[in-house]
């Protein structure tokens, strides 16, 4: 794609339209703080699926035409338009911040000349994904960029060196860092170097490719195979504000039900009633708090969606649903997209008859395999299917179901991929497979949690495995099928804090992994650094080594207890934290950078992370380890477990013998608790214990029902705790809208320590 001279431009409002020997591009000021570069090939505009409402709102801009170009500016930002559609990208002082790359390409060289020559022939190219691109964007790298964000890949925190790609993809082989794609496709990325930090969005749902610096030290790049152009510089003074502003765009994770954040037990084959009942008493004989049950695909009738095996439960799915509801269990029930190709099944000949399914170029019903066989796919594009698809959630939610897990929705198929050529809606527009594949799962969710809305009033509960960029905003995600090995419990602090980075906050991986057998170490450490993971979910493969926390013996059963009660007693914490993420966009796990940008560890630490901006976790994640190092930046840090005082930034040996994961609270910190409890709900959230750490600070602790919308008319309570040096501890309401406040707010300093009682003033 090739832009000739700047000849003309035109501008209304925030939007300005640039003519280039005419092709006409386009450069829209969204707020001060966000721009969009754009070019619709042949003018065909394609509603963005990330990004929902107008975002525009109007913003003082000064426009400015120079020898080197149309300069354009914000109150906090200035974007320079030159020759052939380059865009380079300034803060308010005009220093620059992201400029595009007008050099040659100057690719690594990897092979000697003669070879070059002998491939030649052949047509052979060392860049794959460059020949395939429509378009590409090509930046300026600076010396001390570093990456971030990109959804879920593999590897390590810090993209930079690296190349991916945005292509949903279902692949069982255990993941490891040379791994280009994996389920979900999160076209965003933030750039810190050591001046400046920026986000660029590209909102494309083809496949495309991200080179962050792979092919050449010099620039990086992005592009994708189809669709127009379309990318939205994002300023701002740091991760977090840079963050905040993708999910204005985006959207942000709606604060969830509190039970969701309890801890979760699944596994691929708890095949009949007695399967799961041998787990639910299990839980509550070990003395394990447990909240949700999930049910995998042993639950349907011969993998149809929207069945129930009832044989399976001695024909009364909703008696046994409603006795585990008694005992505290929510069940989370699995939900393909593939409906089975069978005559007289209702969901698939009411899709037929509607023409609610994707189809072949020539307009048959496109059928290709999943778990029931041959099967057809519901094409989420359309409204009306979502709709439908939403409608259809009430036969779970009649039979007890508390929340929708979303699989196989890249879509994954056993008779090989999806042809690129299948025909989708996009709304009421018809496209192929090649453009709507990455946003698959998304609409899934979407259809799924909109359903779950209008049938049931409560916050939605979705878990997806395939998503796109703004899928937060209906569902939480997990990281798809991991393995029992060590370099999966290494790679899950990187992988769900980018992720988090992403705009993705409620993510999990299946603590232990999901294939290949775990041992009883593994386990112990998965669940240290688990317990931290916003979503919490113990899964297994199908015939691997059983998984629940009593498989392993005593030592594990009390590591295990030890760890889920932690998470327990946190709960509130995690509440807060995502009271604030529905509000800013700031994730609950975070790497360390997120706070401390300035410090070279920080960036690119990859075996420690934050839950929120307090909690330090550094779990082990090497087998046969009792001991790590553990880094902490700058400022006064206690240990968890003893209350010993560190003064940042300092690196040291910690002990960690198999039931220690060290965890470090920040001085000046007040750690909102709840007591335990074997679930959520068993007893009413009357007493919060704060946890004290002497220094200077406050905290900003919420309160609601925990179920429904009403703390969106202002049904709250909002506290306000303020530690001083000395340790004392002040406490005020700042809003109280909720019926049911606290009766007692206790005080307590050490683990085990005796707590005092707190009054607050008036
Ligand atoms: O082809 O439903 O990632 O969590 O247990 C495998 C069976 C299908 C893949 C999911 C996994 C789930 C499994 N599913």
């Amino acid at each position: 794609m090739r832009f000739g001279k700047l000849t003309g431009y035109e501008a209304e409002k925030g939007k300005i339209t640039l003519d280039f020997e005419g092709k006409r591009a386009g450069l829209q000021v969204i707020t001060a703080q966000i721009v969009r570069v754009f070019y619709e090939e042949d003018g065909v505009k394609i509603p963005s699926k990330a990004i929902e409402g107008e975002k525009a709102v109007e913003t003082p801009t000064r426009l400015e035409r120079k020898e080197d170009g149309l300069w354009v500016f914000t109150d906090t930002l200035s974007a320079r338009v030159s020759d052939g559609f380059h865009v380079d990208f300034f803060d308010p002082e005009g220093a620059a911040v992201c400029l595009d790359y007008r050099g040659e390409r100057k690719p690594v060289k990897r092979l000697s000349d003669e070879y070059l020559k002998l491939l030649e022939g052949e047509g052979h190219s060392l860049l794959e994904g460059r020949r395939e691109c429509a378009f590409e964007v090509v930046k300026k790298l600076e010396g001390s960029e570093h990456f971030y964000g990109l959804g879920d890949k593999t590897g390590f925190l810090d993209k930079r060196q690296y190349d991916y790609e945005m292509w949903n993809t279902d692949n069982p082989d255990p993941q490891v860092d040379n791994f280009k794609a994996l389920y979900k496709s999160i076209p965003f990325f933030m750039a810190l170097t050591d001046s400046h930090v920026y986000g660029i969005f590209m909102d494309n749902t083809w496949k495309s490719y991200f080179d962050m610096g792979r092919e050449s030290e010099e620039y990086y790049w992005f592009g994708a195979k189809g669709g127009n152009l379309d990318y939205y510089y994002i300023a701002g003074d740091s991760l977090a504000r840079v963050l905040q502003n993708y999910t204005y765009l985006t959207g942000t994770c709606p604060l969830p039900q509190r039970w969701t954040l309890g801890y979760h037990q699944s596994r691929w084959g708890y095949m009949t009633r007695e399967d799961v009942e041998e787990v639910a008493r299990g839980m509550r004989q070990n003395d394990i708090p447990c909240d949700v049950l999930h049910f995998d695909i042993d639950y349907m009738q011969d993998y149809k969606v929207f069945t129930w095996n009832r044989g399976r439960y001695d024909g009364d799915p909703e008696g046994y649903l409603k006795s585990l509801a008694e005992r505290g269990f929510k069940a989370v029930t699995i939900n393909d997209p593939g409906v089975k190709k069978q005559e007289g099944y209702e969901v698939y000949d009411e899709g037929v008859e509607k023409g609610y399914f994707a189809k072949t170029p020539e307009g048959e019903v496109y059928i290709n395999a999943v778990w029931p066989g041959d099967a057809a796919f519901p094409d989420f594009g359309s409204p009306a299917v979502r709709k439908w698809w939403g409608e259809k959630q009430k036969f779970l939610l009649d039979t007890g179901v508390r929340g929708i897990w979303n699989d196989m929705n890249e879509p994954a198929s056993f008779h090989g991929p999806l042809p690129e050529t299948v025909v989708f809606s996009d709304e009421d527009r018809k496209t192929i497979h090649g453009e709507m594949h990455n946003v698959y799962g998304h609409l899934m969710a979407k259809a799924t949690y909109e359903g779950l809305k209008a049938l049931d009033g409560r916050r939605p509960f979705v878990i997806t495995r395939a998503c796109y960029a703004g899928s937060q905003k209906y569902t939480t995600a997990w990281t798809g099928d991991n393995h029992s090995i060590w370099s999966h419990i290494q790679m899950l602090i990187p992988q769900l804090c980018n992720l988090g980075l992403s705009g993705m906050p409620f993510v999990g991986t299946d603590v232990g992994g999901f294939g290949s057998d775990t041992t009883p170490e593994l386990l112990a450490r998965w669940v240290e650094a688990g317990c931290f993971s916003p979503l919490f979910r113990n899964h297994s493969a199908l015939g691997t080594r059983p998984q629940e926390p009593w498989q392993f013996g005593e030592e594990v059963l009390d590591i295990y207890r030890k760890y889920v009660k932690l998470r327990y007693s946190w709960i509130p914490y995690f509440y807060d934290l995502f009271y604030e993420e529905e509000r800013t966009g700031a994730p609950l796990m975070r790497p360390l950078v997120f706070h401390y940008e300035k410090d070279e560890n920080a960036r690119v630490c990859n075996d420690e992370f934050l839950l929120g901006d307090r909690i330090l976790a550094a779990p082990v994640v090497n087998q046969g380890a009792v001991r790590r190092m553990v880094y902490l930046p700058e400022g006064k840090w206690y240990d968890y477990w003893t209350r010993e005082e560190y003064t940042g930034p300092v690196s040291f040996v910690a002990e960690a013998p198999l039931d220690t994961c060290p965890v470090y609270v920040k001085a000046g910190s007040v750690i909102p608790t709840m007591e335990p409890r074997s679930y959520v709900e068993e007893k009413p959230l009357d007493t919060l214990i704060l946890d004290v750490y002497p220094g200077k600070g406050s905290w900003d602790h919420y309160l609601d029902n925990g179920e429904d919308f009403a703390y969106r008319e202002g049904k709250y309570h909002h506290y306000r705790f303020t530690v001083e040096e000395d340790g004392s501890v002040s406490g005020k309401i700042l809003h109280a809208g909720y019926e049911k406040p606290y009766e007692r707010i206790l005080v307590r300093r050490s683990p085990e320590g005796a707590t005092e009682e707190l009054c607050l003033d008036a």
